[in-house]
Formats: C-alpha cells, sequence, structure tokens
C-alpha cells in the first residue's frame, strides 16, 4: 500500500486538526480521534477527496475504549505508520495548595494515561512491521517551570521523558520516536485551560504574535519526512515574541 497510515488523538482541533489538514494527501489514510464528534465529521468532510479518513470518536481516558479503537480498525488503517500522540490539556493555572483535584486528575489522565494506552496498543504493530513513527506533543511547560504550571508541566515531562527511554527500549528497531516541544500557541488550547473564559484566553495572546496550529503540523511533517534512518528525538520551538524570565526571587517587604 503506498502512502501513509497516521492515526491523530485529539484531531477535533487545534494542532491535531492542523495535522490533519497537513497530511491529508493522496494515499495517506488518517484516522482522525477526539471525544467531539461534530468536528471530526466536519473535517473528514473538508478533507474528503484528499485523503482517505477514518473518524474514531474517543477519549484517550478511556484504556478499553483506546484498545477497541485499534483492534477495531477498518483493514486498510491497521498498519499505523505515524501515531501523533497530540490529545491533551490543560486547566486552571492556579498555585497548586487552591487547585481543585479534580482538574489535576484530568491532566494526568489525558496527557499521561492517554498518552501511555495509545502507545501501548499502537507500538506492537509497529515493532512487528519494523516500522513507524511515533511523535508525542510535550511542551515547553514540561521543561521550564512557571507558576500555575504545576501537574500541567509535570504531565508534559513525563511526555518527554518517556518519549527519551522509548528510543532506548526501541534501539535495534526501525521504529522512531520525536518528542515536540512547543510554547504559546493559538489554539483552543487557553478557551480549555480556563474553562470557556474566552476574555482570559485572548489575554494570553494579547500583543503578540503566538505560533500557529499550521506551525505545529509543520513541524510534525517535516520530522515524520526525515529520512528514515534519521530520528529527531526531540525540537522546541516557540513564537518570536516568547523566552524565558529571570529567576522569581521573594523578599520580605521591609
Ligand atoms: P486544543 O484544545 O485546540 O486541542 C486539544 C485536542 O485534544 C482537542 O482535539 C481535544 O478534543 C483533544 N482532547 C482533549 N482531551 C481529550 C480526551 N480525553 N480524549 C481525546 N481527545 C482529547 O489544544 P492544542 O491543539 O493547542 O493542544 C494539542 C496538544 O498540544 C495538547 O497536548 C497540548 O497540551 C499541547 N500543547 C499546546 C500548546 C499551546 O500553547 N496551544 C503548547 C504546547 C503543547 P476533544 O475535546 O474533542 O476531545
Ligand atoms: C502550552 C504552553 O506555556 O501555556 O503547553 O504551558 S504553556
Amino acid at each position: 500500500m503506498g502512502g501513509q497510515t497516521i492515526f491523530i488523538t485529539g484531531a477535533s482541533s487545534g494542532f491535531g486538526a492542523a495535522c490533519a489538514r497537513i497530511f491529508a494527501q493522496p494515499g495517506n489514510r488518517l484516522v482522525l480521534t477526539a471525544r467531539r464528534v461534530d468536528p471530526l465529521l466536519a473535517l473528514q468532510a473538508e478533507l474528503a477527496g484528499k485523503a482517505d479518513i477514518h473518524i474514531i470518536p474517543l477519549d484517550v481516558r478511556d484504556r478499553e475504549a483506546v484498545r477497541g479503537a485499534v483492534e477495531s480498525l477498518p483493514e486498510r488503517f491497521r498498519e499505523i505508520d505515524v501515531l501523533l500522540n497530540n490529545a491533551g490539556l490543560a486547566l486552571g493555572l492556579e498555585p497548586a495548595h487552591q487547585v481543585d483535584l479534580d482538574d489535576w486528575e484530568a491532566m494526568v489522565d489525558t496527557n499521561i494515561k492517554g498518552l501511555m494506552y495509545c502507545t501501548r496498543l499502537i507500538l506492537p504493530g509497529m515493532v512487528a512491521r519494523n516500522r513507524g513513527h511515533i511523535v508525542n506533543i510535550s511542551s515547553t511547560a514540561g521543561a521550564w517551570p512557571y507558576p500555575g504550571g504545576n501537574v500541567y508541566g509535570g504531565s508534559k515531562a513525563f511526555v518527554t521523558q518517556f518519549s527519551r527511554n522509548l528510543r532506548c527500549d526501541l534501539l535495534g528497531t526501525r521504529v522512531r520516536v520525536t518528542c515536540i516541544q512547543p510554547g504559546m500557541a493559538e489554539t483552543e488550547f487557553s478557551r480549555v485551560r480556563f474553562k470557556g473564559d474566552d476574555g482570559k484566553a485572548a489575554q494570553v495572546y494579547e500583543g503578540t504574535e503566538p505560533l500557529t496550529a499550521a506551525d505545529i503540523a509543520e513541524t510534525v511533517q517535516w520530522v515524520v519526512n526525515r529520512p528514515p534512518h534519521v530520528n529527531i528525538n526531540t525540537l522546541e520551538l516557540m513564537s518570536i515574541d516568547q523566552a524565558w524570565g529571570p529567576f522569581a526571587i521573594h523578599r520580605e517587604k521591609q
């Protein structure tokens, strides 16, 4: 079979949808998954005729649902060449002692456990075929701390280190693993983080030129299209309008 089969989690918006658009090319087969069905249907309609599209409503937190989705793939989508572990979210920006514990749990369940489930269920086929590429979407938040980043950043640090550890386990196979660490990018991310508060979400990007979902899709496409012997391990990218701050120092008031 020509082309590539690409399995994308979180394809209903942002990076995942942009990746679906960029990989929608003749010969490619795309498995597009997310919880919301309507945006998946809209994307399927938009991309009809450009690639073979299969959509699956899927909550990656549900281990058995992930298993069912992978095991019931139609024959022509079974040999997955690229798994894009993109589904994820941040919830809240409160300090650790004030945070809603349910939010922490949702981030762990999605960003860590969901990514684990998809990887564990899709990887054996890649190893058996001795080809494939897992692209994990981490974040600058997994490498650099910031106030309120607590569990979100921790979950993305997991993604980064898990990606490196996968490389160790897969040494000797032709299965590649890449971890991408984007900084601030304008998608539905902040709207989700601030629970639908569009004003707060807009403030994150105000006066800046943030990364776009298309920037991330181009990056994913680039790492996937390197020659098969080239493994991009980790790739961090930021908007030109973002950089690190100085250490914060607490001084007692005089
Ligand atoms: P969006 O909110 O636009 O997209 C997130 C996607 O994840 C949606 O398609 C959503 O679909 C899906 N998703 C969330 N929870 C689940 C779940 N339980 N099961 C299945 N799918 C789920 O944000 P982005 O595109 O920006 O985010 C994509 C990834 O990039 C995330 O992992 C995020 O942490 C990461 N990231 C984002 C950055 C940014 O600044 N935007 C920077 C660095 C990393 P649905 O709700 O339909 O399930
Ligand atoms: C998203 C980037 O800085 O909002 O992962 O955490 S940030």
